[in-house]
C-alpha cells in the first residue's frame, strides 16, 4: 500500500483504530428492545468478518436498549463492564456491530483504554489487507481516508495542545489542521489517479462489447460461492476461501455453455448487509461488469439460516448502489448454491419460502459440479433472444468462408447441395450483420 497513506493512517489512528491481525478482541452490539433475535445471530457475521481480518474473538458483550447513547453508544455503566471484561480476557480491541460517531469512539477509547473498531471499520481494513491490484489499493485507501477525516478533530491527543482551550489555537491545533490539509490533497490526487484507472477501464469495457458475445455477471453476498462458479464453468483456477471479501476485482473469461453459446462470464467482489458507503464509489467501479451485463446470475448461500436477508441485501444493494435509478436492468437468474450442505428441515422449510419470492432459480452445488448442466441451459434460455439458429448456403467457390462462420459460433455441416454446402450456425444475434455482409453467403431460416 502507498507508503504516505500508511504514515497519516498510523499517525493519527495507529493502534487505536486499524486492524493488523493478531488483536484479541470482545465483540461488541446492541440489541433492539423487542428483538427476537438472538446473540449469536447478532454477532455471526461480525465474527466471520473479525476472522478474516485476522483478529481473534475472545468474548462478546450485547445490551437491549431502544436506540444508542449519543455519546457512548452502550450506556456508560456498560462501557465500563466492557472495561473490565476486557481486562479478564486479556483483550485489546472491542468491535462494535455497527458505525460509531467520531465522538462515540473517542469516549468509549476513553472509559475503556481498548482500541475501538467500528463494523464500517472493519470491513475497510479487510479491503485494505485484501486489495491486490493497484486500483483497488487507490479505491480501498480513499475510502479510508475519508473515514479518516471526520475523525483527525481530535484524535490523535498526543499531537493537540493540553493546555489549549475552546476558542483559541493551540500549536497542536495547528499541526492537526496541518495533517488534515495533507490528507485532503491525498484525496484529491488518488481522485485523479483513479480517472486515470476509469480510462483504462473504459477501454477494456469497449474491447469487450465489440466481442459481440453476451456478458454473463456472476454477483451475491460474500462467501455464497461466486468464485467456486466462476471456476467450475470456466476451469479457471480462481482464488475460492471460506473468508469474506476473498474476491476483491472483477475477471472476466469467455466459456462455452454449450457449442456454439458462447458468453463472457464475470466474477466479481462480494455484497455485504450495511457496506460502508465511503466504500460505494469503489464498489461500483469494480461492478461496472454488472452493470452492463445481460444476465446476472445471482449466488446465494442456500445452506445459510441468514439466506433470506442475504437475498434482501442483494436486492437492495443492486438497486441502490449499482444500478442508478432508471438505469436498465439485466434480467436476474438465482443460483441456489450449497444444496450439499442443507439438510434439516427448518432450512428445507426457509428455502422453500424463498423460491416462492425467486421466480427464475437453478439449484447447484458449485464445489461437487451438480446442477451445471441445467444451470447451462437455463442461462441460455435467459438469453434467449442472443443467439440466432439458421441454416446457410455456402457457395462451393466460397468454401473459404467455413473458417469464417466457425470462429463466429457453432457450425454444423448438414449436406452437400448443388451449388454449395448447407450448414448449419448457431451465433449470436449481434453477428448477423456481418454474416448478411459476407459475399456469396445465402442464409436462411432454420
Ligand atoms: N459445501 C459447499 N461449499 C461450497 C460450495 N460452493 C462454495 N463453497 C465454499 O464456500 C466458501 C466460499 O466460496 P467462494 O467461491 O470463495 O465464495 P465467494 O462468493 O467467491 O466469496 P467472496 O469472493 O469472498 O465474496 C469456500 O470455502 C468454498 O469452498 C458448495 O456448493 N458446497
Ligand atoms: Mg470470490
Amino acid at each position: 500500500m502507498a507508503g504516505g497513506h500508511k504514515y497519516l493512517i498510523e499517525d493519527y489512528l495507529g493502534k487505536r483504530a486499524r486492524v493488523y491481525g493478531g488483536e484479541r478482541a470482545v465483540l461488541v452490539g446492541i440489541i433492539p428492545l423487542g428483538s427476537a433475535e438472538e446473540e449469536w445471530e447478532t454477532f455471526d457475521e461480525l465474527r466471520a468478518l473479525a476472522y478474516t481480518a485476522g483478529v481473534l474473538v475472545v468474548g462478546h458483550l450485547t445490551q437491549r436498549r431502544s436506540r444508542p447513547d449519543p455519546a457512548t453508544f452502550i450506556g456508560r455503566g456498560k462501557a465500563e463492564e466492557l472495561r473490565d471484561l476486557a481486562a479478564a480476557l486479556g483483550a485489546d480491541t472491542a468491535i462494535f456491530n455497527d458505525q460509531l460517531s467520531p465522538d462515540q469512539a473517542r469516549n468509549l477509547e476513553e472509559i475503556t483504554g481498548l482500541k475501538i473498531i467500528d463494523r464500517s471499520q472493519l470491513i475497510l481494513d479487510i479491503f485494505a489487507q485484501r486489495a491486490g491490484t493497484r486500483e483497488a489499493e487507490l479505491a480501498v485507501e480513499l475510502a479510508q481516508l475519508e473515514y479518516l477525516l471526520p475523525r483527525m478533530r481530535g484524535w490523535g491527543k498526543a499531537l493537540t495542545n493540553p493546555g489549549g482551550r475552546i476558542g483559541t489555537m493551540g500549536p497542536g491545533e495547528t499541526k492537526m489542521e496541518i495533517e488534515r490539509r495533507k490528507v485532503k490533497r491525498r484525496i484529491q490526487a488518488i481522485r485523479r489517479a483513479l480517472k486515470e484507472a476509469d480510462r483504462v477501464r473504459e477501454i477494456r469495457r469497449k474491447r469487450r462489447k465489440s466481442s459481440h458475445l453476451p456478458q454473463v455477471a456472476i454477483v451475491g453476498y460474500t462467501n455464497s460461492g461466486k468464485s467456486t462458479l466462476f471456476r467450475r464453468l470456466t476451469g479457471e483456477d480462481v482464488l475460492v476461501e471460506d473468508k469474506l471479501f476473498a474476491t476483491l476485482d472483477t475477471k472476466v473469461r469467455k466459456v462455452a455453455l454449450e457449442a456454439g453459446h458462447f458468453v463472457l462470464l464475470s466474477d466479481t467482489v462480494g455484497f455485504i448487509r450495511k457496506l460502508p458507503h465511503q466504500l460505494i464509489p469503489a464498489f461500483r467501479a469494480t461492478m461496472e461488469s454488472a452493470r452492463e451485463a445481460d444476465l446476472l446470475l445471482n449466488v446465494l448461500d442456500a445452506s445459510s439460516p441468514r439466506v433470506m436477508e442475504h437475498f434482501r441485501a442483494v436486492g437492495r444493494i443492486l438497486a441502490e448502489e449499482v444500478f442508478s435509478p432508471g438505469e436498465p436492468r439485466p434480467p436476474v437468474l438465482h443460483v441456489l448454491n450449497k444444496v450439499d450442505l442443507v439438510r434439516d428441515s427448518r432450512q428445507e422449510g426457509l428455502l422453500e419460502e424463498l423460491k416462492l419470492e425467486l421466480g427464475n432459480y437453478v439449484e447447484v452445488s458449485a464445489k461437487h459440479g451438480w446442477g451445471m448442466d441445467e444451470l447451462k441451459r437455463a442461462i441460455i434460455e435467459a438469453l434467449g433472444d442472443r443467439w440466432v439458429d439458421l441454416k446457410a448456403l455456402v457457395p462451393y467457390e466460397k468454401s473459404g468462408v467455413l473458417g469464417v462462420l466457425g470462429k463466429l459460433g457453432r457450425l454444423e455441416v448438414i449436406g452437400n447441395g448443388e451449388r454449395g454446402i448447407v450448414v448449419r450456425l448457431v451465433v449470436p444475434s449481434s453477428e448477423l450483420p456481418r454474416l448478411k455482409g459476407i459475399p456469396g453467403l445465402v442464409l436462411m431460416e432454420a
